[in-house]
């Protein structure tokens, strides 16, 4: 293949052609695999409120499938919906791949059909249907560019009713959603809309996201983790050995990870940076920022002393909403400007900066006088949709390098600090979100699409698709399904208690943690960097099939 004249690389030529391994139990005859029930479930919290909320769907039997006699409805021919829901994960084509691939294995008849740019596709009944063809050339690919993604969120009472009349037209029996917590809780509340009504289309989730916050007892990883981290941590790596060779630079990198800090720790196990921070750990010692910003001078002050005029910062995205100073400040800036909208009308800068510190409380508005002026911008720049403030896009890592910068240069006239510091920033994010997956993840996605469409074919409905034991070979891993109600508890919300799946956070007593926080102090003070090299498809198993490391930690015995 001559690569100017084909938009396929060598490498996707060739990788389409992988054929993502199963549980051995769904990689056989349909008909012997029976759906084994368990015991009734409870939330994790709130349960009698939950209850009350989800009064068809709460409550429902973990599943998995196993060996013996497949149920009648397997073999009824269905018609599928399937949406991709908020951000971009490595694998979501293998999900696909696995979706399509299982309900034509049940019947040849079934058919899937996409709705295009994520739920708004749902609303104004925009699809496609999958065919063979059509899938040919995403098989282990990344992105979700099969049928888009997107950010509407489906909450309403009429939007639930459009997406009832849409899919009943097209003569759908179940839609499976792709998405992380928040597009699987309206996953969970669709599904209980439509038996309330007595509608016979069934709900069924699949968990996604990069940022590893979607997981819990039953779930051990959402897809995309692996694949994302191996990304980043393999840049992360190479930033290193630049340090190492041209010692001039201190590389703050920040990482992806709306809110928790798995990306950020499962990226510093692997690539040994000199400093991570995590921003749960941030919270609970309650820093402030000015705190941070010492400790990190320290270490770079601390490596300046040996003469190491260099090193690697790890900085998760969602740090400063967990600043408690700086968590105020947001909530206060995003009040003000829902009863100021005129401030977004101000032509410049300066006046929206002067009108904010009138009506500050007068501990933001010291935070908000501490930040540079850069980001005291971006923090009354666009909101959100609903009128927040977008964190993400604050540049925390050009944050760090200025205060950090000042901190040194008041260290340098007080004598306490004679090194140089030169800092560049980075941001590693949608660098990682349409790699192509990694094989754990193009295993474990086509298996829990799968997965999804027997769940769909035993009729059940508000089920999250399962696929346990990763730590295992494929074929030993379980297939089954989790009650969507059984991941909830009750949240403040816009003011108001809302029932959603819970986040899992950074746990500071787990594994991942101690085992980083064991070794921070030494890659701080040494050069400790490892290479983990980019993404290796065939070759050794131990470099080909490796999983996350904090899932092996988690996980392992
Ligand atoms: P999901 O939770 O929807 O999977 O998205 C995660 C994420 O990649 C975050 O890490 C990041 O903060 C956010 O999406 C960026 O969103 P956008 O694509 O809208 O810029």
């Amino acid at each position: 293949m001559n690569p100017m004249k084909s938009n396929i690389s060598a490498l996707q030529a060739v990788r389409t052609a992988y054929k993502p391994k199963l549980p051995k139990v769904l990689a056989g005859n349909p008909s012997k695999v029976a759906v084994k029930k368990g015991k009734a479930t409870r939330a994790i919290a709130d349960g009698q409120e939950i209850q009350r909320i989800f009064q068809q769907t709460y409550g429902q039997q973990e599943v998995s499938f196993g060996q013996g006699k497949a149920p009648a409805s397997f073999k009824k021919p269905i018609n599928v919906a399937l949406v991709l829901s908020g951000g971009q994960a490595p694998g979501g084509h293998n999900v696909v791949a696995g979706l399509f691939d299982g309900l034509r294995k049940l019947n040849k008849k079934n058919r899937l059909i996409g709705y295009l740019g994520g739920p708004s596709g749902l609303l104004e009944n925009k699809k496609i249907e999958i065919t063979d063809k059509l899938l040919m050339k995403y098989r282990n690919t990344g992105g979700f560019d099969i049928i888009g993604s997107g950010r509407t969120k489906l909450e309403t009472h009429e939007q639930f009713e459009m997406v009832r009349k849409n899919l009943m037209e097209e003569g759908i029996t179940a839609l499976v959603v792709v998405g992380g917590d928040d597009s699987n809780t309206n996953a969970a509340v669709l599904a209980e809309h439509f038996k309330h009504h007595n509608t016979p289309i069934r709900v069924i989730g699949c968990p996604k996201t990069i940022d590893g916050d979607l997981k819990n007892e039953q779930i051990e990883v959402s897809f995309g983790f692996d694949t994302a981290t191996k990304v980043y941590a393999e840049l992360a790596g190479n930033v290193g050995r630049d340090c190492l060779s041209a010692k001039k630079y201190w590389h703050f990198i920040k990482v992806m990870g709306r809110s928790a800090s798995h990306i950020a720790l499962e990226v510093a196990l692997k690539a040994h940076p000199n400093i991570c921070l995590i921003s749960e750990e941030v919270a609970a010692n309650q820093s402030t920022l000015d705190q941070i910003i010492e400790q990190v001078a320290q270490v770079v002050a601390d490596r300046a002393a040996k003469k190491m005029n260099y090193g690697v910062a790890i900085i998760p995205e969602g740090l400063l909403e967990f600043i408690p100073e700086i968590k105020l400040l947001i909530s206060e800036l995003n009040d003000l400007m829902a009863h100021h909208p005129d401030v977004d009308k101000m032509e410049t800068a300066e006046e929206k900066i002067s009108f904010v510190k009138q009506k500050l409380s007068a501990e933001s508005k010291n935070a908000f006088q501490t930040l540079p002026h850069s980001i005291q911008v971006q923090l009354l720049a666009d909101r959100d949709p609903h009128g927040n403030v977008q964190v993400s896009k604050i540049e925390t890592e050009k944050l760090l390098i200025e205060a950090v910068d000042q901190k040194l240069k008041h260290w340098k006239r007080e004598g306490k600090f004679h090194g140089k510091f030169s800092g560049q920033g980075h941001f590693f994010g949608y660098e990682g979100r349409c790699a192509d997956p990694s094989n754990f993840d193009a295993d474990y996605c086509y298996s829990l699409g799968f997965t999804a469409s027997y769940l769909v074919a035993a009729g059940l409905t508000g089920y999250l698709s399962s696929v346990r034991d990763l730590l295992k070979p494929a074929a030993q891993w379980k297939a089954g399904g989790v009650p969507l109600t059984m991941m909830m508890n009750l949240e403040r919300r816009h003011g108001k208690d809302k029932a959603v799946i819970r986040k899992a956070l950074v746990e500071l007593k787990g594994k991942p943690f101690k085992a980083f926080a064991a070794l921070r102090k030494k890659w701080a003070g040494e050069d400790d960097f490892t290479s983990p090299g980019p993404i290796q498809f065939w070759g050794p198993s131990e470099v080909a099939d490796s999983v996350p490391e904090t899932l092996r930690l988690e996980r392992g015995k």
